[in-house]
């Protein structure tokens, strides 16, 4: 037997299930036929909310569940679910993701750091040789680190934090493991926020008092029954409903489906007129890139001035819309915020901001909005001011009305069943002295600048001395803005580790070098449908751990045995078991909803998931319905208790990045800005189609839509015929941080001034040794800036960056992007 099998119990318990239901198909295909299933049918009527597998081996990912085909122990082939109502194709690169050539085969150590110890030659990072190592050596080498630091320098030292989308898996979720195992050992540098909303989630905690984000939205069938026209503000929900947190229900897909075939009116603000729109017959206004809030208040101006807006709602649930009305008529800097005022700063017509302003007061409007505009400079501005439209045009709290800002993600607005949840393992409680988090986007600027004191949200944070950095599960070689400006903090931490199963270009930066499992070769649960709690999904061990992979789960419980913690990491408890924990938790609490599930080993061994009900009364859930009916009685969770156009909390804490009322605060870069001269083009990073992130970049899918081998670019014809630029062609997108090769795409689909270049592309740097290198594959990060939002969030601008792009002169280079680092098998 394998080594690295997590154990005895679990592969046996594997087989049993796994062949032995291949073996004896009457459990397999026909579950609801065989005795056991009527006989528990009999004794559990609500049985029949599991569903059993058809063909293969169930299994989930971030971009759904499915039925893993197995032939001769390998992965051939996959299918959706049957309640799947709008299957993902990128779960067919489940095969890929586990064989994909660069997977990393064994562990790894950097071969400076191997033979002279921790700091040295960071500079070498990304092109020093490597040494493989036993297992048993690396566990020693991070455990001793781990001891070293804790010792000598104490929790702050070490940054284990770990932001990314991992996989899916409620037990072998790496950044949890990885937390757990750090708390046990003296506490870690962690952060907070994300860098989804990061501006959003922090000023809508002012306005709304809560997140807001991630917070259940009015629900689609109330959606489908009584809007009359829906808004879609920088939202692109056909690509960014594909994928899921957890496993995606996809309501939000089909919901949008019904939209269309209903004919309900849509409009698309974006400066790129999306697949997903052109799908929904949306109308399509595009604005300049980075100007929606001078758009906003041209709207909010107008509704004003033609008395179109809702002075009994403003003045019951809300407070300071007489410091917005002052500030739209120019009382307090002599500019007046009219539709005409807006139109010179985004580019859409006077006229077209009015007509707009008035179909919203018209119709009962539904404003969607996605998160690509707060991930910009002054981000928190246009999601306060979409509030504050939504609250002067009054329908907040009706059927079909106001705002919601997760309809693009995870499926908000999927009514929430009834039944049980399951919770993951959790990261176990912070010791005392554990160092305050920093913003999530700040981890450059930390790890370069020790003792630095940054505003944060009403206080102020000072970063420690980062020696060690331990990545699982996340990228920031992609996620994280201006990649030149990290690649040299990052040779700031003395030690590196990172645990991946994949040789991106986070793992070719590190020092040590931990090969993990993919999801499909464990055992785990995950829910399906983020918002609706609709399914319990077993995740299936599929395939047998690939190379000397090991699962997360193993991989921290040995360096915990080291450092002398494994009980207390583990509970005692194996994999299986955990599972069962889990399955035996959500079964109480959905017994207490109602529903009977059946015992674990029998849900298990059923290769079925669950399915629960939903009550009718969810299906009508309009948020801030509570609120709207009695507002004293439920008051928001802001100092007010109302809507706060104007927060004092904000204005008492005196930032000139982020004042007391919402409005337009020009962005360091947009068109208007100086710099624009050198740098005329605007920069949007909008979240790629076919892969989640930097996953499944690594993977035939990218043929679909990579262009002469690179990222793709969208260029506007008129731009592209100034700089002699044709579809095909290979093109150099450049500025003062960076350089990028891409393939171009010429399309009337984005307005004049705008390139799209989409996230996730991994580095590819054409000479290692020099920062501001040509990245060959299109990291688009090589060309944003990293800056906070503001004093107040401290979000990412990924979203906002100037630009040049020229044809590219030369032989193109090598992509060696998804190749293994040279001298590595
Ligand atoms: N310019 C710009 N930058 C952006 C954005 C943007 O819009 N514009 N978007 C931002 C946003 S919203 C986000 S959320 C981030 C996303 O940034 P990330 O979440 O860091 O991106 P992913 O590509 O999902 O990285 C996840 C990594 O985890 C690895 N992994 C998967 N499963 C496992 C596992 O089981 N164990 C371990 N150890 N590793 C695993 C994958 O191989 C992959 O390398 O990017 C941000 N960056
Ligand atoms: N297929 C797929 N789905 C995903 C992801 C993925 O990587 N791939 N990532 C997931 C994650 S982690 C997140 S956070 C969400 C991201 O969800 P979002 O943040 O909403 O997605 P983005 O694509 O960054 O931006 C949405 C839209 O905003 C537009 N936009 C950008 N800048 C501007 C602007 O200045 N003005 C206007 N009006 N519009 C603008 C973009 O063109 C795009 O159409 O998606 C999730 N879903
Ligand atoms: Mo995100």
């Amino acid at each position: 037997m394998k080594k690295n099998l997590t154990s005895g119990w679990s592969r046996r318990r594997f087989l049993q299930a796994g062949s032995g239901l291949l073996a004896t198909s009457a459990l397999h295909f026909g579950y609801s036929k065989t005795a056991l299933a009527k006989a528990i049918g009999q004794a559990l009527p609500q049985f029949t909310a599991l569903r059993p597998a058809q063909k293969g081996i169930l299994t989930a990912a971030h971009w759904g569940a499915f039925e893993a085909i197995i032939e001769n122990e390998r992965m051939v082939g996959v299918q959706p679910v049957s309640d799947d109502p709008a299957p993902n194709e990128l779960i067919a690169m489940a095969p890929w993701q586990v064989y994909a050539p660069n997977r990393i085969k064994t562990p790894m150590v950097r071969k400076s750091w191997l033979e002279n110890g921790p700091g040295s030659h960071a500079e070498r990072r990304g092109r020093d040789e490597w040494v493989a190592v036993s297992w048993d050596k690396a566990i020693a080498l991070v455990s001793t680190e781990i001891k070293r630091l804790q010792q000598d320098y104490g929790p702050s030292a070490i940054y284990a934090g770990s932001y990314g989308w991992k996989s899916t898996g409620m037990l072998h979720n790496c950044r949890a493991l990885l937390q757990r195992l750090m708390n046990l050992c003296g506490g870690f540098l962690s952060y907070s926020g994300d860098y989804s909303t990061g501006a959003a989630q922090v000023i809508m905690s002012h306005v709304v008092g809560s997140m807001e984000v991630y917070e259940q939205q009015t629900s689609w069938p109330n959606v489908l029954e009584h809007s009359e026209l829906v808004i879609l503000w920088g939202c692109n929900p056909q690509t960014t409903l594909k994928n899921s947190w957890n496993v995606p229900d996809h309501v939000g897909l089909e919901g949008f489906a019904q939209l269309a075939e209903k004919g309900v009116r849509t409009i698309a603000i974006d400066p790129i007129r999306q697949p997903g729109a052109k799908a929904l017959n949306a109308e399509w206004i595009a604005p300049h890139a980075y100007t929606d809030s001078a758009m906003m208040l041209g709207i909010a101006h107008t509704l004003l001035s033609e008395q179109l807006h809702d002075e009994a709602f403003l003045k019951r649930y809300t407070v300071g819309f007489d410091r917005f009305r002052a500030s739209l008529l120019g009382e307090d800097d002599g500019v007046v915020k009219n539709a005409q005022w807006a139109s010179a700063i985004c580019g859409v017509e006077a006229e077209t901001i009015r007509q707009l302003a008035r179909d919203m007061a018209q119709k009962r409007t539904m404003i969607m909005a996605g998160w690509g505009i707060q991930r910009q400079h002054h981000g928190e501005q246009p999601h306060w001011l979409l509030v504050t439209l939504a609250a002067m045009l009054g329908q907040i709290g009706l059927p079909g009305g106001g705002f919601g800002f997760s309809y693009h993600y995870s499926s908000g607005g999927s009514p929430t069943a009834r039944g049980g949840i399951i919770s993951g393992i959790s990261a176990g409680e912070a010791p005392q002295n554990a160092p305050a988090p920093i913003p999530v986007a700040r981890i450059a600027d930390c790890l370069a600048n020790p003792g630095k004191t940054i505003d944060f949200n009403g206080r102020q944070i000072t970063y420690p001395d980062v020696k060690m950095v331990y990545v699982a599960g996340g990228n920031p070689f992609h996620h994280h803005q201006d990649t030149n400006n990290l690649l040299q903090a990052w040779r700031r931490p003395e030690t590196i580790v990172v645990q991946e199963p994949y040789w991106t270009a986070t793992a070719t930066h590190a020092d040590i070098v931990l090969p993990c499992t993919t999801s499909y070769e464990r055992n785990d649960l995950d829910m399906g449908g983020d918002y609706s709690r609709l399914y319990v999904f077993p995740m299936r061990q599929c395939v047998a751990p690939q190379h000397q992979a090991r699962n997360d789960f193993d991989i921290f419980r040995a360096i915990a045995a080291r450092l002398g913690v494994e009980q207390a990491f583990t509970e005692g408890r194996d994999e299986m078991l955990w599972l069962k924990s889990m399955y035996d938790n959500m079964k109480g609490q959905a017994r207490t909803a109602g529903v009977a599930l059946p015992p674990f080993d029998m849900f298990w061994q059923s290769n079925s998931y669950i399915r629960f009900p939903v009550p009718e009364a969810n299906k009508q859930w309009v948020r801030f319905a509570d609120f709207r009916a009695d507002p004293l009685l439920n008051p928001l969770g802001t100092p007010s208790g109302k809507i706060e156009i104007f927060s004092q909390r904000i204005a008492a804490m005196q930032y000139p990045d982020c004042p007391g009322l919402p409005g337009w605060l020009p962005p360091q870069e947009w068109h208007g800005s100086p710099l624009a001269e050198r740098w005329p083009l605007s920069l949007n990073t909008a979240h790629p189609a076919l892969r989640l992130h930097s996953q499944l970049d690594n993977t035939p899918l990218r043929a679909k839509h990579a262009v002469a081998n690179r990222e793709e670019i969208l260029i506007n014809p008129q731009d592209a015929a100034r700089r002699g630029i044709r579809s095909g062609d290979l093109v150099r997108a450049f500025n003062s941080r960076g350089q990028i090769l891409v393939g171009a795409l010429v399309t009337e689909d984005i307005r004049p001034g705008v390139v799209r270049i989409s996230e996730g592309a991994w580095y590819d740097p054409a000479d290692p040794t020099q920062p501001g290198t040509l990245c060959r594959n299109g990291n688009v990060n090589c060309l944003t800036v990293d800056i906070g939002t503001s004093m107040l969030a401290q979000g990412n601008c990924g979203h906002m960056a100037q630009l040049e792009i020229e044809k590219y002169q030369g032989d193109a280079p090598p992509n060696m992007a998804h190749a293994m680092p040279s001298g590595v098998v």
